[in-house]
């Protein structure tokens, strides 16, 4: 969106209710009658609902319910994001992430998606990016030491949750970087099970020899649920009375994001490990850890997570074992 667009927009944002009138409009922006009215064509075919009193002038009504950077910028609280590109559609908000870092985007670059036609999960898994969910990727260039990067998709995932409870729902982790929806909360399932996966994240990266020359963090967030829901996905509406608008959700996202990421990049993960024991959905859980070969490599009660974020499972004959995520499947064992 222009400039002028983003002018016209905060003027009738403050205008309120009272209006504002094309005059004054073209007058502060130094540009002609017609030239305002165009502009406000252009915003309407945003989604931007404007109305055209006699007398008052343009009203803004009603602002779309859409990722727009118009909308997120104003309700991000951390000055941590200095360029937001909002798309309606690409193949992979990571694709194009990737390709700004390596062009030289600063840390902080973040893009967001509506839609997405080739989504990427991890190991060459897909990602299911209809309408109405969240798909976004930040640029990082984190100054951490290689060896402990390995724990930064559980900091993300830690930055979703907390963004998630933001937006008033209960959030669970599953190692490493899955977030899931525990539906004791608002609609109240008496087995307060969660109900399903409700993000995830996928991290890629470039080094340089101890350092990260770009880290790509993905996020893909079920928001409102499509006609045809996905089998194992919760959707964050399901679980409010009062649905907030899409782009409040990703700003909350986002805040927390850069909260969690600034506090791993001071003092690592030992500060964040317990706060990831806490939501963790396998925290004192029999587990089997499968090698993708489909054979179990362990049995034991998962405890917690150590520096480098692998899950630490101590096994029935007293050793602990210290699994990396990557190559291998993780179901609680069942009784
Ligand atoms: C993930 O992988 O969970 C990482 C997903 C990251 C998606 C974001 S969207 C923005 C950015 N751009 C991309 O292209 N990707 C990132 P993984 O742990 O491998 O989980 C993938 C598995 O989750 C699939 O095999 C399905 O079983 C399941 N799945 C796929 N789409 C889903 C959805 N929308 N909701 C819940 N589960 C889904």
């Amino acid at each position: 969106m222009n400039e002028r667009r983003e002018v016209i927009l905060s003027a009738l944002r403050e205008a309120g209710d009272a209006g504002i009138s094309g005059e004054v409009l073209a007058e502060s922006l130094g540009v002609s009658r017609a030239a305002v009215a165009k502009h406000i064509t252009a915003l309407r075919d945003f989604g931007y609902e404007i109305k055209a009193a006699r007398g008052a002038g343009y009203v803004l009504a009603a602002v779309p319910d859409t990722l727009l950077v118009h909308e997120i910028a104003p309700l991000l609280r951390s000055g941590f994001w200095t360029r937001i590109e909002t798309l309606p559609e690409t193949g992979s908000t990571n694709d194009v992430a990737k390709t700004l870092a390596r062009a030289g985007a600063g840390q902080g670059t973040v893009v967001l998606a509506s839609r997405q036609s080739a989504g990427r999960g991890r190991l060459g898994r897909s990602w299911m990016s209809p309408d109405g969910g969240i798909y976004l990727s930040a640029v990082l260039r984190p100054q951490t030491p290689l060896a402990e990067i390995s724990a930064l998709p559980l900091v993300i995932a830690i930055g979703v949750a907390r963004g998630l409870a933001a937006s008033n729902v209960g959030p669970r982790l599953k190692w490493p970087n899955d977030v899931y929806l525990d539906d004791a909360g608002v609609r109240g399932d008496e087995r307060g099970r969660p109900s399903g996966k409700v993000a995830g994240v996928l991290l890629e990266m470039a080094a340089e020899s101890d350092r990260a020359e770009w880290v790509v963090a993905g996020v893909g967030i079920n928001v409102k649920a499509p006609v045809q829901r996905f089998a194992g996905a919760a959707y964050l509406d399901d679980h409010l009375i009062d649905p907030l608008p899409v782009s409040q959700v990703a700003a909350h996202v986002l805040d927390h994001i850069a909260g969690v990421y600034r506090e791993f990049s001071v003092a690592g993960f030992a500060s964040l490990a317990a706060e990831y024991r806490q939501l963790s959905l396998l925290e004192g859980c029999d587990v089997t850890v499968t090698g993708m070969d489909g054979a179990v490599r362990a049995r034991g009660r998962a405890m917690g997570v150590d520096l480098l974020g692998r899950l630490v499972v101590a096994q029935p004959d007293g050793e602990t074992l210290a699994v990396s995520s990557g190559d291998v499947t993780l179901r609680r064992t069942e009784h």
